[in-house]
């Protein structure tokens, strides 16, 4: 038995945490075994820090898409992490709590304590694009209103363009990263700009929704050893394959996101570039130098 006060927490203080109702995290207990709460001298079931992690990791696993069966058994799987407050967890949780109460000053406190820690590829790996891919999921299920998660990226939009500040500096080769017209997802270019020019890139950014002649005019001015489009949905690149094309003519044009393929990309001699944002930026290094 275990004293109340002692870390523990109640299953409505998980739900809140998580942001998971109390039903759920029953229906997981239940069916999958997820949790084996200790309980209170009143018979109340008590949950432990790592109690809290795994429910995070079966929203991360959900959240990539996979069936709850196959996330519990990942989860299960998985070394248990005790320690509370490890390196990511405490602060992870803290700004995914703030974001949703519209917590500015609390979210960019979570932000400056994971920064203060972390390389800046684990934070954009493990931090940054997980939370936003669970913000996008609980979105899609009911869970997160539109205002919170316009919120949630706009100020992680706003935090990562200031490490990105002077990103333009140095000798290193250019990228020239812009979203095509209707496309206003560019989180995943500011990505791969920190993550290239963590490798001596510099990066001239136009970001979501540019017409395509102005990257184009853009390319002629500033000359870019590579273009990265993204393109979320393929009717976003479609519409402007023509003009793609005659890019790619000049420049090494290449084409990211869920929308682009390499049909499409073969189409208009543009390269495919098949990976995150932070992969593409070690593909990227390596293959323009
Ligand atoms: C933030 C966000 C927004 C913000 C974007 C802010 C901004 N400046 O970027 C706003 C609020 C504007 C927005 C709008 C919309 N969004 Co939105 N959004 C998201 C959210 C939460 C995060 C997107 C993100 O940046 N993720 C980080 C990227 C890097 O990860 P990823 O999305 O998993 O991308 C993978 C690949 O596509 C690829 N990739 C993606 N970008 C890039 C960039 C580069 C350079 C590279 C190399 C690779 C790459 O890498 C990832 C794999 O590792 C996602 C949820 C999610 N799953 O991510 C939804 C999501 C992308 N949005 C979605 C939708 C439906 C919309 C809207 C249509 C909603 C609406 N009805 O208005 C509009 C579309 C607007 C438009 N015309 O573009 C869907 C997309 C479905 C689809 N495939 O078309 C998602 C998946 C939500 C969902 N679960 O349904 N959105």
């Amino acid at each position: 038995m275990v004293v109340p006060d002692s870390g523990y927490i109640r299953i409505g203080d998980l739900s809140r945490r998580s942001g998971v109702s109390p039903e759920l995290l029953r229906a997981w207990e239940r069916r999958y075994g997820l949790f084996e709460p200790d309980r209170s001298p009143g018979r109340f079931r008590l949950y432990s820090d790592a109690d809290v992690a795994r429910v995070q990791a079966m929203q991360d696993h959900l959240a990539r898409g996979l069936s709850a069966a196959q996330a519990a058994r990942l989860v299960l799987a998985a070394p248990t992490r005790e320690e509370p407050g490890l390196v990511l967890d405490a602060p992870l949780l803290e700004l995914r709590e703030s974001l949703l109460k519209f917590d500015e000053v609390g979210a960019h406190a979570a932000l400056d304590r994971l920064l203060a820690v972390l390389t800046l590829e684990v934070f954009l790996r493990d931090a940054v694009l997980p939370l936003l891919r669970e913000i996008g999921a609980r979105w899609k299920r009911g869970e997160t209103t539109i205002g919170q998660e316009h919120f949630a990226s706009s100020v992680l939009r706003g935090r990562l363009l200031a490490l990105g500040r002077s990103w333009g500096r140095g000798v290193g080769p250019l990228a020239l990263l812009a979203a095509p017209p209707a496309e206003q997802h560019d989180l995943g270019l500011v990505v791969l700009g920190l993550g290239l020019h963590d490798r001596g890139w510099r990066v001239t950014f136009l970001g979501a929704d540019t017409p395509i002649e102005t990257i184009a005019d853009t390319a002629r001015r500033v000359s870019p050893d590579a273009i990265v489009l993204v393109a979320l949905a393929p009717s976003r690149l479609k519409s402007v394959l023509p003009a793609i094309e005659a890019m790619a003519k000049e420049w090494r044009v290449y084409l990211s996101g869920e929308g682009a393929s390499a049909g499409i990309a073969a189409r208009v001699k543009a390269q495919y570039l098949n990976a995150g944002p932070m992969e593409a930026a070690g593909l990227l290094a390596e293959t323009v130098r």
